[in-house]
Protein backbone atom coordinates (compact mmCIF):
# COMPACT_ATOMS: atom_id res chain seq x y z
CA UNK A 1 0.00 0.00 0.00
CA UNK A 2 1.51 3.60 -0.94
CA UNK A 3 1.14 6.28 1.13
CA UNK A 4 -2.26 7.67 -0.07
CA UNK A 5 -3.98 4.11 0.49
CA UNK A 6 -2.18 3.57 3.91
CA UNK A 7 -3.65 7.67 4.52
CA UNK A 8 -6.57 6.66 3.46
CA UNK A 9 -7.20 3.55 5.14
CA UNK A 10 -6.71 5.34 8.69
CA UNK A 11 -8.75 8.73 7.92
CA UNK A 12 -11.94 7.82 8.93
CA UNK A 13 -10.83 6.11 12.29
CA UNK A 14 -12.15 7.97 15.23
CA UNK A 15 -12.86 10.61 13.17
CA UNK A 16 -16.18 13.00 14.32
CA UNK A 17 -18.19 13.75 11.36
CA UNK A 18 -20.01 16.80 12.46
CA UNK A 19 -16.99 18.38 13.38
CA UNK A 20 -13.87 16.67 11.05
CA UNK A 21 -11.81 15.75 14.79
CA UNK A 22 -10.51 13.06 15.54
CA UNK A 23 -10.96 11.02 19.07
CA UNK A 24 -8.20 8.27 19.51
CA UNK A 25 -7.75 8.04 22.98
CA UNK A 26 -4.85 5.56 24.41
CA UNK A 27 -6.55 2.01 24.15
CA UNK A 28 -9.85 3.13 23.45
CA UNK A 29 -11.79 1.25 20.37
CA UNK A 30 -10.73 3.76 17.42
CA UNK A 31 -6.80 3.70 18.93
CA UNK A 32 -7.34 0.02 19.19
CA UNK A 33 -8.31 0.03 15.38
CA UNK A 34 -5.34 2.45 14.61
CA UNK A 35 -2.76 -0.34 16.21
CA UNK A 36 -4.04 -3.25 14.52
CA UNK A 37 -3.72 -1.30 10.90
CA UNK A 38 -0.24 -0.41 12.14
CA UNK A 39 0.34 -4.08 12.75
CA UNK A 40 -1.14 -5.03 9.43
CA UNK A 41 0.80 -2.57 7.14
CA UNK A 42 4.45 -3.82 9.49
CA UNK A 43 3.12 -7.71 8.78
CA UNK A 44 2.45 -7.01 5.06
CA UNK A 45 6.30 -5.36 4.97
CA UNK A 46 7.57 -8.44 6.64
CA UNK A 47 8.91 -6.38 9.41
CA UNK A 48 9.63 -7.69 13.12
CA UNK A 49 6.87 -6.35 15.20
CA UNK A 50 8.07 -5.88 19.03
CA UNK A 51 5.86 -4.59 21.81
CA UNK A 52 6.79 -3.49 24.68
CA UNK A 53 6.10 -3.34 28.08
CA UNK A 54 5.13 -0.19 28.45
CA UNK A 55 1.90 -0.41 25.02
CA UNK A 56 4.54 0.82 22.99
CA UNK A 57 5.16 -0.65 19.49
CA UNK A 58 8.11 -1.38 17.03
CA UNK A 59 8.07 -2.82 13.83
CA UNK A 60 11.62 -3.73 12.38
CA UNK A 61 13.23 -3.72 9.07
CA UNK A 62 16.42 -6.11 10.16
CA UNK A 63 19.45 -6.20 7.70
CA UNK A 64 20.52 -9.64 6.57
CA UNK A 65 22.56 -10.66 9.25
CA UNK A 66 19.52 -10.12 11.92
CA UNK A 67 21.10 -7.87 13.64
CA UNK A 68 19.36 -5.64 15.98
CA UNK A 69 21.75 -3.04 16.88
CA UNK A 70 22.14 0.73 16.26
CA UNK A 71 19.26 0.75 15.03
CA UNK A 72 17.65 3.85 12.67
CA UNK A 73 14.19 4.33 14.67
CA UNK A 74 11.46 6.30 13.24
CA UNK A 75 7.70 6.64 13.77
CA UNK A 76 5.43 9.20 15.59
CA UNK A 77 2.41 8.31 17.38
CA UNK A 78 -1.21 7.16 16.48
CA UNK A 79 -3.47 8.85 19.58
CA UNK A 80 -4.61 12.25 19.37
CA UNK A 81 -5.89 15.02 21.47
CA UNK A 82 -10.15 15.39 21.62
CA UNK A 83 -11.18 17.12 18.25
CA UNK A 84 -7.40 16.93 16.88
CA UNK A 85 -6.18 16.83 13.18
CA UNK A 86 -5.56 13.81 11.31
CA UNK A 87 -2.16 14.69 10.93
CA UNK A 88 -0.37 14.61 14.30
CA UNK A 89 1.13 11.14 14.51
CA UNK A 90 0.11 9.62 12.21
CA UNK A 91 1.64 11.37 9.44
CA UNK A 92 5.00 10.45 10.89
CA UNK A 93 4.16 6.69 10.98
CA UNK A 94 2.37 6.49 7.16
CA UNK A 95 5.41 8.20 6.40
CA UNK A 96 7.42 5.90 8.34
CA UNK A 97 6.20 2.94 5.95
CA UNK A 98 6.63 4.75 2.85
CA UNK A 99 9.94 5.24 3.77
CA UNK A 100 10.62 2.03 3.58
CA UNK A 101 9.02 1.19 0.69
CA UNK A 102 11.10 3.61 -0.81
CA UNK A 103 14.29 2.12 0.14
CA UNK A 104 13.22 -1.41 -0.90
CA UNK A 105 12.45 -0.50 -4.48
CA UNK A 106 16.01 1.28 -5.06
CA UNK A 107 17.43 -1.81 -3.42
CA UNK A 108 19.03 -0.10 -0.62
CA UNK A 109 21.31 -2.37 0.88
CA UNK A 110 20.02 -2.23 4.49
CA UNK A 111 23.65 -1.60 6.96
CA UNK A 112 21.75 -1.14 9.99
CA UNK A 113 17.59 -2.39 11.50
CA UNK A 114 15.22 0.58 10.81
CA UNK A 115 12.24 0.32 13.27
CA UNK A 116 9.52 1.84 12.93
CA UNK A 117 7.67 3.24 16.19
CA UNK A 118 4.05 4.02 17.27
CA UNK A 119 4.69 5.44 20.89
CA UNK A 120 1.51 4.99 23.25
CA UNK A 121 -0.50 8.18 25.02
CA UNK A 122 1.48 10.48 23.42
CA UNK A 123 -1.12 13.39 23.91
CA UNK A 124 -1.86 12.56 27.70
CA UNK A 125 -5.40 13.04 26.64
CA UNK A 126 -6.38 9.97 28.45
CA UNK A 127 -3.94 9.60 30.92
CA UNK A 128 -3.34 13.27 31.53
CA UNK A 129 0.25 13.19 30.98
CA UNK A 130 1.72 13.66 27.36
CA UNK A 131 4.44 11.27 25.85
CA UNK A 132 3.20 8.83 29.20
CA UNK A 133 4.53 5.29 26.40
CA UNK A 134 8.13 7.40 25.67
CA UNK A 135 8.29 8.81 29.15
CA UNK A 136 7.80 5.02 30.75
CA UNK A 137 10.34 3.64 28.10
CA UNK A 138 13.13 5.72 28.93
CA UNK A 139 12.43 6.24 32.96
CA UNK A 140 10.89 9.83 32.90
CA UNK A 141 8.60 9.22 34.54
CA UNK A 142 7.86 6.33 37.35
CA UNK A 143 6.10 3.11 37.06
CA UNK A 144 4.05 3.73 40.34
CA UNK A 145 2.89 6.97 39.74
CA UNK A 146 2.29 5.85 35.88
CA UNK A 147 0.02 2.98 37.20
CA UNK A 148 -2.44 5.17 39.70
CA UNK A 149 -2.75 7.80 36.31
CA UNK A 150 -6.53 7.85 35.85
CA UNK A 151 -8.72 8.29 33.08
CA UNK A 152 -12.19 10.44 33.01
CA UNK A 153 -13.86 7.20 33.93
CA UNK A 154 -11.72 6.71 37.04
CA UNK A 155 -9.76 3.90 35.47
CA UNK A 156 -6.32 3.45 36.24
CA UNK A 157 -3.46 3.42 33.60
CA UNK A 158 -2.71 -0.01 35.25
CA UNK A 159 -6.38 -1.35 35.13
CA UNK A 160 -6.12 -0.29 31.31
CA UNK A 161 -2.68 -1.80 30.82
CA UNK A 162 -3.87 -5.30 32.46
CA UNK A 163 -7.59 -4.98 30.23
CA UNK A 164 -5.28 -4.70 26.98
CA UNK A 165 -3.09 -7.70 27.42
CA UNK A 166 -0.16 -6.08 29.26
CA UNK A 167 1.18 -6.65 32.79
CA UNK A 168 1.02 -3.01 34.79
CA UNK A 169 3.85 -4.44 36.82
CA UNK A 170 6.57 -4.59 34.16
CA UNK A 171 6.40 -1.32 33.30
CA UNK A 172 9.41 1.21 33.13
CA UNK A 173 12.83 1.87 31.55
CA UNK A 174 13.62 -0.66 29.23
CA UNK A 175 17.23 -0.80 29.04
CA UNK A 176 17.61 -3.08 26.48
CA UNK A 177 15.35 -1.77 23.92
CA UNK A 178 17.12 1.61 24.13
CA UNK A 179 20.26 0.28 24.16
CA UNK A 180 19.32 -1.33 20.75
CA UNK A 181 18.20 2.41 19.21
CA UNK A 182 21.09 4.41 17.48
CA UNK A 183 19.52 7.60 16.70
CA UNK A 184 15.72 8.29 16.65
CA UNK A 185 14.03 10.66 13.86
CA UNK A 186 10.53 11.62 13.76
CA UNK A 187 9.20 12.96 10.98
CA UNK A 188 5.49 15.39 12.30
CA UNK A 189 3.65 18.01 10.75
CA UNK A 190 4.35 21.68 11.18
CA UNK A 191 2.53 22.95 14.42
CA UNK A 192 2.85 26.31 13.46
CA UNK A 193 2.69 28.61 10.80
CA UNK A 194 6.54 29.54 10.34
CA UNK A 195 7.61 26.63 7.84
CA UNK A 196 7.69 28.38 4.22
CA UNK A 197 8.92 25.29 2.55
CA UNK A 198 8.25 21.65 2.57
CA UNK A 199 9.82 20.05 4.94
CA UNK A 200 12.50 21.70 7.44
CA UNK A 201 14.13 19.80 10.91
CA UNK A 202 13.90 20.77 13.94
CA UNK A 203 16.75 22.77 16.19
CA UNK A 204 14.72 22.35 19.49
CA UNK A 205 11.73 21.82 21.68
CA UNK A 206 10.83 25.32 24.18
CA UNK A 207 10.23 24.65 27.85
CA UNK A 208 6.95 23.43 28.70
CA UNK A 209 4.78 21.46 31.25
CA UNK A 210 1.04 21.25 33.07
CA UNK A 211 -0.51 22.13 35.93
CA UNK A 212 -3.26 21.39 38.15
CA UNK A 213 -5.47 23.64 39.57
CA UNK A 214 -7.99 22.35 42.35
CA UNK A 215 -10.72 24.89 43.63
CA UNK A 216 -12.83 23.60 46.51
CA UNK A 217 -15.70 25.44 47.75
CA UNK A 218 -19.34 24.29 48.82
CA UNK A 219 -21.70 23.17 46.51
CA UNK A 220 -25.51 24.93 47.38
CA UNK A 221 -28.45 25.72 45.54
CA UNK A 222 -28.20 28.33 42.58
CA UNK A 223 -31.62 29.97 43.75
CA UNK A 224 -31.89 30.07 47.42
CA UNK A 225 -28.44 30.37 48.19
CA UNK A 226 -27.62 34.46 48.97
CA UNK A 227 -24.80 35.67 47.60
CA UNK A 228 -22.83 36.64 50.16
CA UNK A 229 -23.63 32.75 51.53
CA UNK A 230 -21.72 31.44 48.18
CA UNK A 231 -18.51 29.54 48.23
CA UNK A 232 -18.08 29.59 44.91
CA UNK A 233 -15.05 28.05 43.21
CA UNK A 234 -16.10 28.82 39.83
CA UNK A 235 -15.43 32.68 40.47
CA UNK A 236 -11.61 32.14 41.43
CA UNK A 237 -11.69 29.95 38.46
CA UNK A 238 -12.68 32.55 36.28
CA UNK A 239 -10.06 34.78 37.80
CA UNK A 240 -7.13 32.44 36.75
CA UNK A 241 -8.45 32.08 32.98
CA UNK A 242 -8.25 35.62 32.80
CA UNK A 243 -5.04 35.77 34.87
CA UNK A 244 -3.41 33.33 32.93
CA UNK A 245 -3.33 34.79 29.60
CA UNK A 246 -1.96 38.05 31.16
CA UNK A 247 0.37 36.32 32.89
CA UNK A 248 1.93 34.78 29.83
CA UNK A 249 1.41 38.36 28.25
CA UNK A 250 4.00 39.64 30.68
CA UNK A 251 6.28 37.35 30.58
CA UNK A 252 6.69 36.38 26.74
CA UNK A 253 4.58 33.15 27.02
CA UNK A 254 1.72 31.22 26.56
CA UNK A 255 -0.58 29.91 28.71
CA UNK A 256 -4.25 28.14 27.85
CA UNK A 257 -6.71 26.41 30.16
CA UNK A 258 -8.50 24.10 27.68
CA UNK A 259 -9.36 21.08 30.14
CA UNK A 260 -11.88 22.11 32.96
CA UNK A 261 -14.26 19.68 35.25
CA UNK A 262 -17.28 20.98 37.05
CA UNK A 263 -18.63 18.72 39.58
CA UNK A 264 -21.30 18.23 39.98
CA UNK A 265 -21.99 19.92 36.76
CA UNK A 266 -25.65 21.02 37.34
CA UNK A 267 -27.13 24.23 35.36
CA UNK A 268 -29.01 25.07 38.99
CA UNK A 269 -26.05 23.83 41.41
CA UNK A 270 -22.84 26.12 42.67
CA UNK A 271 -20.13 23.68 42.07
CA UNK A 272 -18.52 22.14 44.85
CA UNK A 273 -15.04 21.99 43.40
CA UNK A 274 -13.85 23.05 40.07
CA UNK A 275 -10.66 21.44 38.31
CA UNK A 276 -8.97 23.04 35.75
CA UNK A 277 -5.18 22.57 34.06
CA UNK A 278 -3.09 24.98 32.42
CA UNK A 279 -0.96 24.82 29.79
CA UNK A 280 2.47 26.61 29.69
CA UNK A 281 5.46 27.39 27.45
CA UNK A 282 7.75 29.46 27.24
CA UNK A 283 11.07 30.06 25.15
CA UNK A 284 13.03 30.29 28.57
CA UNK A 285 12.65 27.68 31.44
CA UNK A 286 12.67 31.14 34.06
CA UNK A 287 9.85 32.54 32.09
CA UNK A 288 7.34 29.28 32.32
CA UNK A 289 8.49 29.27 36.20
CA UNK A 290 7.61 33.12 36.76
CA UNK A 291 3.98 32.64 34.48
CA UNK A 292 2.81 29.78 36.41
CA UNK A 293 3.89 31.34 40.24
CA UNK A 294 1.84 34.33 39.15
CA UNK A 295 -0.86 32.77 37.75
CA UNK A 296 -1.40 30.73 40.81
CA UNK A 297 -0.65 33.91 43.20
CA UNK A 298 -3.44 35.64 41.19
CA UNK A 299 -5.83 32.25 42.10
CA UNK A 300 -5.19 32.45 45.57
CA UNK A 301 -6.18 36.39 45.84
CA UNK A 302 -9.18 35.64 43.77
CA UNK A 303 -10.09 32.18 46.18
CA UNK A 304 -10.24 34.53 49.04
CA UNK A 305 -13.61 36.52 49.03
CA UNK A 306 -15.54 33.56 48.87
CA UNK A 307 -13.60 31.19 50.97
CA UNK A 308 -12.39 28.62 48.45
CA UNK A 309 -9.63 27.18 48.78
CA UNK A 310 -6.80 26.44 45.59
CA UNK A 311 -4.31 23.60 45.17
CA UNK A 312 -1.54 23.67 42.57
CA UNK A 313 -0.16 20.25 41.14
CA UNK A 314 2.44 20.27 38.61
CA UNK A 315 1.30 17.21 36.23
CA UNK A 316 4.29 17.07 33.85
CA UNK A 317 7.27 19.29 32.76
CA UNK A 318 9.92 19.18 30.06
CA UNK A 319 12.46 21.22 29.88
CA UNK A 320 14.07 22.95 26.83
CA UNK A 321 15.48 20.10 24.18
CA UNK A 322 18.14 20.84 22.08
CA UNK A 323 18.04 18.32 19.49
CA UNK A 324 21.40 16.52 18.84
CA UNK A 325 23.33 18.88 16.95
CA UNK A 326 25.57 16.48 15.28
CA UNK A 327 22.74 14.26 13.94
CA UNK A 328 20.96 17.38 13.29
CA UNK A 329 23.38 18.78 11.05
CA UNK A 330 23.92 15.82 9.12
CA UNK A 331 20.19 15.19 8.44
CA UNK A 332 20.22 18.81 7.45
CA UNK A 333 23.36 18.13 5.20
CA UNK A 334 21.35 15.67 3.55
CA UNK A 335 18.22 17.33 3.16
CA UNK A 336 20.32 20.04 1.33
CA UNK A 337 20.07 22.89 3.47
CA UNK A 338 16.38 22.84 5.02
CA UNK A 339 14.67 25.35 7.44
CA UNK A 340 15.90 24.65 10.43
CA UNK A 341 13.23 25.90 13.67
CA UNK A 342 12.41 25.28 17.59
CA UNK A 343 8.86 24.18 17.73
CA UNK A 344 6.53 25.31 21.04
CA UNK A 345 4.81 21.60 20.47
CA UNK A 346 6.09 18.42 22.75
CA UNK A 347 7.25 14.82 21.16
CA UNK A 348 8.32 11.90 21.49
CA UNK A 349 11.73 12.42 20.03
CA UNK A 350 11.77 15.05 22.77
CA UNK A 351 11.43 12.77 25.22
CA UNK A 352 13.84 10.01 23.91
CA UNK A 353 16.72 12.74 23.35
CA UNK A 354 17.49 12.39 27.17
CA UNK A 355 18.76 8.98 26.65
CA UNK A 356 19.51 8.63 22.58
CA UNK A 357 20.26 10.98 19.33
CA UNK A 358 17.05 12.11 18.38
CA UNK A 359 16.03 14.65 15.47
CA UNK A 360 12.81 16.13 13.92
CA UNK A 361 11.56 16.51 10.19
CA UNK A 362 8.67 18.66 9.58
CA UNK A 363 6.41 18.95 7.16
CA UNK A 364 4.69 21.99 5.85
CA UNK A 365 1.09 23.27 7.44
CA UNK A 366 -0.56 25.41 5.26
CA UNK A 367 -3.29 26.54 7.86
CA UNK A 368 -0.32 25.88 10.83
CA UNK A 369 -3.17 25.02 13.11
CA UNK A 370 -2.95 21.96 15.22
CA UNK A 371 -4.45 20.10 17.65
CA UNK A 372 -7.66 20.81 15.50
CA UNK A 373 -9.50 19.67 12.68
CA UNK A 374 -8.08 22.55 10.00
CA UNK A 375 -4.40 20.92 10.55
CA UNK A 376 -3.41 19.95 7.47
CA UNK A 377 -0.32 19.10 5.12
CA UNK A 378 -0.57 19.36 1.06
CA UNK A 379 -0.52 15.86 -0.70
CA UNK A 380 2.60 17.30 -2.50
CA UNK A 381 4.13 18.41 0.55
CA UNK A 382 3.53 14.89 2.13
CA UNK A 383 5.22 13.04 -0.35
CA UNK A 384 8.37 15.73 0.24
CA UNK A 385 8.56 14.35 3.85
CA UNK A 386 8.34 10.88 2.44
CA UNK A 387 11.33 11.47 0.15
CA UNK A 388 13.16 13.99 3.23
CA UNK A 389 12.66 10.63 5.36
CA UNK A 390 13.34 8.04 2.90
CA UNK A 391 16.65 9.93 2.39
CA UNK A 392 17.67 10.37 5.81
CA UNK A 393 16.99 6.90 6.56
CA UNK A 394 19.21 5.82 3.40
CA UNK A 395 22.09 7.99 4.48
CA UNK A 396 21.99 6.70 8.12
CA UNK A 397 21.36 3.43 7.49
CA UNK A 398 21.69 1.65 3.92
CA UNK A 399 24.58 1.97 1.56
O1 LIG B 1 1.15 19.09 23.60
C1 LIG B 1 2.02 18.98 22.76
O2 LIG B 1 2.81 19.88 22.56
C2 LIG B 1 2.11 17.75 21.91
O3 LIG B 1 1.28 17.89 20.81
N1 LIG B 1 1.79 16.57 22.66
MN1 LIG C 1 -0.03 16.82 19.47
MN1 LIG D 1 2.33 14.78 17.91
Amino acid sequence: MGFEEMWAALLPIGRDPATGGYHRFAWTPPELQCRAWFLDEARRRDLDVEHDANGNMFAWWLPGDGSRDDAVLTGSHLDSVPGGGAFDGPLGVVSAFAAIDCLRERGAGLRRPIGVAVFAEEEGARFGIACLGSRLLTGAIAPARARALTDGDGHTFAEVLHNAGLDPDAIGPDEDLLGRIGCFVELHVEQGRALREPVGVASSIIPHGRWRFDFRGEGDHAGTTALPDRRDPMLPFAGMVLAAREAAERNGAVATVGKVRVVPGGVNAIPSSVTAWLDARAPEDEAVRRTVAEVDEAARVAARPHRVSVDLAEESYTEVVDFHRALRDRIAATLGGPPVLPTGAGHDAGVLSARVPAAMLFVRNPTGVSHAPAESAEPADRLAGVEALTAVLDDLACG
